[in-house]
Parts: C-alpha cells; sequence; structure tokens
C-alpha cells in the first residue's frame, strides 16, 4: 500500500476514471487538491472568470465528450453556491459533471468559519448525489461512488465537498487496486419488445420520438436503423435533436409549443401511436396535454423508472438504456417481418409533403434586420458538421424552428434549465472536449451579457470558435411574454451609449467588450454584412485563434411563433407561401435526402 493525502488519491482517481479535463476557480479551501493536480500533471484545467461558467464549462465538456465526464472545481462558501445554476442544468437535462469543492475544516463547520456553508444540503436537490466528505478514509469510496452514479440511469451531476482537513489527511491507498463501479443499465426484454410491435400492428400512422437518452446512450444509429427498418417517420425532443440527420427522408423535425417546425406539429397531430425513446414529456414538448394525448395510443421508454407515468399514464412502458431498446426492437421486428416495412409508405409521404410545404418565412430583406434572415444565412454559411451551442431566448427558439442539425451531439442547448450566461462558457466547454468540430454559439444580447468575461478564458486558451450575437437590446422572450400582462416593463436594454455612436441607441457595445477581452468582432446591419462576416468569421478564428463574435444587429421586437398547445401556435409573421423564395434554406428543399449530411 501507498500512503498518500486524500487529494492525491483524488487526482489519480480522476485519472483512472477518465476524467482528466477540470474547470474552475482556486481558493484557499481547495488549494490542497489544486496543490495535488499540480503534482500528478495529468489533469488540465481551465481557470474561468467566474465559478458558474465553470460549471457550465464541464457541462459543455460532458455534452459533447462522449462519455468523458467535465469536473467543475471551487473554493469553499460562494464557490460552491457559484456552481449550483450548473448542477441544475445538468441534472435537469441529465448531463454528468463532477463538483468538487473546498470545505472548511471539520472542526470548524460549526462555527460559522470563513467561506463554510452546508453546500452539500444546498446543492441535494440538484444532484444526484451531494456529500460533505468527512472522513479521508472515505474519500476514494466516495469517488467511485460518484462516478457510478454518475454513469448509472439517467445521468447527473455530483457534488463531492472536501473539509480542508480531510484534503490533506494521508491515507492507504493503491490506485492499481482502484476499480471503477460496475454501471447498471436496464435494457428492454424481448417480450415488451413484441407488445410494442403489436401496438405498431395496430397503428396506421406510427411515430418515434427520439428523444435526449438516445444521444446519452450514444444510439443515434441505432435510432436511424430502427426508424429505416419500420418504415416510420421520428420527431425530435429538443435534447434528441440532431440523432436523425435533419435532411434524413424520416427525420420530420421538432414537436413542442415553442422550439418545433409547422410540419412537425402538423404531423404530430395525425399520428395514432408514438413511441418515445429517452424522452420524459417536457411541457414545452407537449403543450396542452388533452391536445397532445387526444386519441393516440403512447408508448415510453425510459432509463428512469420514476419518469414512467410522471407526466400522464403511458399505454405501455419500458424501463430501459435506449440503445438496448432500440436494439432489442429492431431484433424483434427483424424476426416478425422478415424485410424492412413498406406498409407506411404514404404516411411518410404525406409527412414529407408537410416538411416541403408547412414551413416559416426567412427571406426577410429588411434593415434593421428580422431574426429568421439571421437564422437562414446561418444554414447558409454554416455545413453540417457544425456544432451549435446555446440556451435561451428568442434567440433559441427561432433558431430551433429554422436552423438544420444533422450530427448527434451537435445541438448542444441547456434545454430545461436554461439559465442566461450558459452558451458562451458551454461553447468553451464543448470546445475543449472536440476542438476538431466547429463550434457556433448562438445567444442574445443578453445571453450574451451574462457571462462576457469568459471570453478572455476563450482567448488565453486560444479557443477559436464562432459567437453569433443576435442583438434587438431586449429581453425579448420576456417582452413577448408580457404582451399578456399589457406591458413592456424593465427588459429594455437600450441606451445611447455616450462612448460608442455607432451602436445607434442599442446600448452596449459589444464589439468594443470584445476586442477588449481580445476577441476578434464584427458588427453586421445589412443581410449582405451578416452574409459576409458568416462566411469569414471560422477562417478569421482559425487564423487569429480566438473566437469571432459576429453581432447581428436586429429589429427592436419580432414576436416569434409559439403557443400553448400544438394546435395553437400562433404565427406572428407572413408564412412561406412560396416555399422556394420564402424559406430557400428549408431542409426538405435541399438536395437529395441524405446528400448533406454525407459530405
Ligand atoms: C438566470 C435567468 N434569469 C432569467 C431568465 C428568463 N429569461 C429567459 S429569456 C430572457 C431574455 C433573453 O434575452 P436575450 O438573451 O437578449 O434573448 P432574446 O429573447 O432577446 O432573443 C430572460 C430574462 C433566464 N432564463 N435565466
Ligand atoms: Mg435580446
Amino acid at each position: 500500500m501507498t500512503r498518500m493525502r486524500a487529494v492525491d488519491a483524488i487526482a489519480l482517481i480522476l485519472a483512472k476514471e477518465g476524467a482528466t479535463q477540470a474547470f474552475g476557480v482556486p481558493g484557499a479551501a481547495i488549494n490542497p487538491l489544486y496543490s495535488a493536480m499540480r503534482a500528478h500533471g495529468g489533469i488540465r484545467h481551465v481557470l474561468a472568470r467566474h465559478v458558474e461558467a465553470a460549471s457550465h464549462m464541464a457541462e459543455g465538456f460532458s455534452r459533447v465528450g462522449g462519455g468523458r465526464i467535465g469536473v467543475c472545481i471551487g473554493t469553499s462558501g460562494p464557490g460552491g453556491t457559484d456552481m449550483v445554476t450548473g448542477m441544475y442544468s445538468a441534472s435537469a437535462d441529465s448531463v454528468p459533471i463532477l463538483c468538487l469543492t473546498g470545505q472548511a475544516a471539520v472542526p470548524m463547520l460549526h462555527k460559522e468559519e470563513f467561506q463554510a456553508v452546508d453546500i452539500a444540503a444546498v446543492a441535494a436537490p440538484v444532484t444526484k448525489m451531494a456529500v460533505t466528505v468527512l472522513e479521508a478514509a472515505q474519500v476514494p469510496g466516495t469517488m467511485a461512488k460518484a462516478f457510478q452514479l454518475m454513469r448509472s440511469g439517467r445521468p447527473g451531476p455530483v457534488l463531492v465537498d472536501l473539509p480542508l482537513d480531510v484534503q490533506v489527511t494521508v491515507i492507504e491507498f493503491d490506485i492499481d487496486a482502484y476499480q471503477p463501479l460496475p454501471v447498471e443499465r436496464p435494457a428492454m426484454s424481448a417480450y415488451q419488445a413484441e407488445r410494442i410491435l403489436d401496438m405498431l400492428d395496430a397503428s396506421r400512422h406510427p411515430l418515434l420520438i427520439c428523444g435526449g437518452g438516445v444521444i446519452s446512450a450514444e444510439a443515434a444509429d441505432d435510432m436511424v436503423a430502427l426508424a429505416e427498418y419500420l418504415g416510420v417517420p421520428v420527431v425530435s425532443t429538443l435534447m434528441g435533436w440532431g440523432a436523425v440527420p435533419d435532411d434524413h427522408r424520416l427525420a420530420q423535425g421538432l414537436v413542442g409549443i415553442q422550439t418545433s417546425q409547422r410540419y412537425a406539429n402538423a404531423t404530430f397531430l395525425e399520428s395514432d401511436l408514438v413511441i418515445g425513446i429517452g424522452n420524459r414529456w417536457a411541457s414545452r414538448h407537449t403543450g396542452d396535454l388533452d391536445t397532445y394525448r387526444g386519441q393516440r395510443r403512447f408508448v415510453h421508454v425510459d432509463i428512469e423508472p420514476t419518469q414512467v407515468g410522471r407526466v400522464f399514464p403511458p399505454d405501455f412502458w419500458s424501463v430501459s438504456d435506449a440503445g438496448a431498446a432500440l436494439r432489442t426492437l429492431l431484433q424483434a421486428a427483424r424476426q416478425r417481418y422478415s424485410a424492412p416495412l413498406e406498409r407506411y409508405g404514404s404516411w411518410v409521404q404525406e409527412c414529407q409533403e408537410r416538411k416541403r410545404t408547412l414551413l416559416r418565412r426567412t427571406h426577410f430583406d429588411e434593415v434593421p434586420m428580422k431574426p429568421q434572415r439571421v437564422y437562414e444565412e446561418m444554414c447558409r454559411a454554416f455545413g453540417p458538421e457544425t456544432r451549435y451551442v446555446t440556451t435561451i431566448g428568442l434567440s433559441q427558439i427561432a433558431a430551433a424552428q429554422m436552423l438544420h442539425v444533422y450530427r448527434p451531439r451537435h445541438w448542444v442547448n441547456a434545454s430545461q434549465a436554461s439559465p442566461l450566461g450558459w452558451t458562451l462558457p458551454a461553447a468553451i466547454g464543448a470546445s475543449v472536449a472536440d476542438p476538431s468540430t466547429p463550434v457556433v454559439a448562438l445567444s442574445g444580447d443578453y445571453d450574451f451579457q451574462f457571462l462576457i468575461e469568459e471570453l478572455a478564458v476563450a482567448a488565453q486558451l486560444q479557443i477559436p470558435y464562432v459567437h453569433v450575437v443576435v442583438n434587438n437590446a431586449y429581453l425579448g422572450l420576456i417582452r413577448q411574454a408580457q404582451r399578456a400582462f399589457d406591458m413592456d416593463y424593465q427588459v429594455q436594454l437600450s441606451f445611447v451609449n455616450i462612448n460608442a455612436p455607432q451602436t445607434r441607441g442599442y446600448g452596449v457595445d459589444h464589439v468594443g467588450v470584445v476586442e477588449a477581452l481580445g476577441c476578434r468582432a464584427v458588427r453586421a446591419h445589412t443581410p449582405e454584412e451578416l452574409a459576409q462576416a458568416l462566411s469569414s468569421a471560422r477562417q478569421t478564428a482559425l487564423r487569429d485563434q480566438v473566437p469571432v463574435v459576429v453581432e447581428a444587429v436586429l429589429e427592436r421586437v419580432t414576436n416569434v411563433s409559439m403557443g400553448t398547445s400544438l394546435d395553437a401556435v400562433n404565427e406572428f409573421e407572413p408564412l412561406a407561401h412560396d416555399p422556394a423564395a420564402d424559406a430557400p434554406l428549408a431542409v426538405a428543399l435541399g438536395p437529395e435526402p441524405g446528400a448533406v449530411s454525407q459530405t
């Protein structure tokens, strides 16, 4: 056996568990762990400018890391409380991150010590486990359990809080004897698959729902394979977007009351059987439940048993890892049908027709620009290899209606918690996890301002990503929501900037701030300027090895399509009456199905 400080054991365990990328902010109460990381040498660390940002960086990392878990490190007190939003966001979207915090020494915990807070209690509702380790000898076991929990069942975050004296206590530890604990993944039974196929056989208009569980189970190919064998169209949730390429003939868009397409909702309302895989019937997906459920029959497949029946009782369910379920269903289908099903051909054709015609207009020439035109230009400038990162706002909603995603983990979105400020640090985390995939972040002006200082991190680390900022000088989504109260109250961001008349009353000089933080920036007022800026942004980023921010100055007020029910989504803008002219970049109008995503 070897004797070492508990923190040295932690560094060895992180490496053995493959969690070698940390994001954090040091402080006196966590310095021992930093000393262990420094001595070990194998744990990389990104120094954030705000601990909340570090937590979102870790999320961004885990969301694209393909099984690698991002680590977030902070000191005691505010270090931990600052990362609570990241824990919440990770837990809401089923993302594993490991949060490590310093803590006052055990004998001081009850003495209202400087920066001592019961972070384990604070974090409990937003983690799978939150624990202050009081005995140094428990550290290795606690770490093993943390990794097991993060990976088992529905993934999620864990907090391990480390008192100063526990960190430096010397323990017996042999890393060669340390083994990662087994990970539990329930699998659909053959019997369950048969009953689901019975329901399919009784259906004329079946639909598959691709939820985020498909992506976290690395099962996008299984999803496509099952859909193709059954000949059944697939709609996605916001978290499942990208598992089936948007230009696949069976991909029928996103269903929902905000982040959705007209054709997807219309198709959903025509369906008679819905098989949800790795989804959780989020309210922004279902809207009004009576409309959503109608006379349809529902199958729910989810890895977390307590998700079944949470929102409404399904007609049939299976507790299963999404990948295991898809493979069991495919095997059962191969046995039952012996050849790929063709019986849903006319249903698929109807869906395709809707995908070509039920579109929203994107081609507007106005100056100041309408946001729809920004997304059209993004579709033109950014290829299928692009990884989009965003959080919330009219920006996110319109983008999800109009952008295209072709690969799993290429739509990285804080879907459920949706904290403002998430986009920028998550884009950094995603870029660190996979530097070879071009990252395009998308923010509203307010989201961008929340954690804008993190641009300095990206400049310091030479991270060449592109950040599109749509500036309406408004808390646009909240302004739109305030129409229900007949007010426009505390949602304006515009002012005359005495230092920057070129902002024309829009307030903050984003170009100036971005440049001051060490990055490149371009401001675009017209569609032509925007097209030019977007087309050269990636090259500039690669050339200068810094983020490039493209600011699109929008008209102040644009209401984005949304509603409370799938059959009552309000359209505020002209629709695409002539799709080729009004929505030229619509995915169904593109080249041969499949051609784009295969380039
Ligand atoms: C921490 C936090 N506070 C408040 C909100 C509520 N909220 C959602 S969108 C939004 C306005 C976003 O404005 P902006 O980023 O400019 O995007 P826009 O809607 O204008 O496109 C607000 C305040 C939130 N999601 N997160
Ligand atoms: Mg805005």
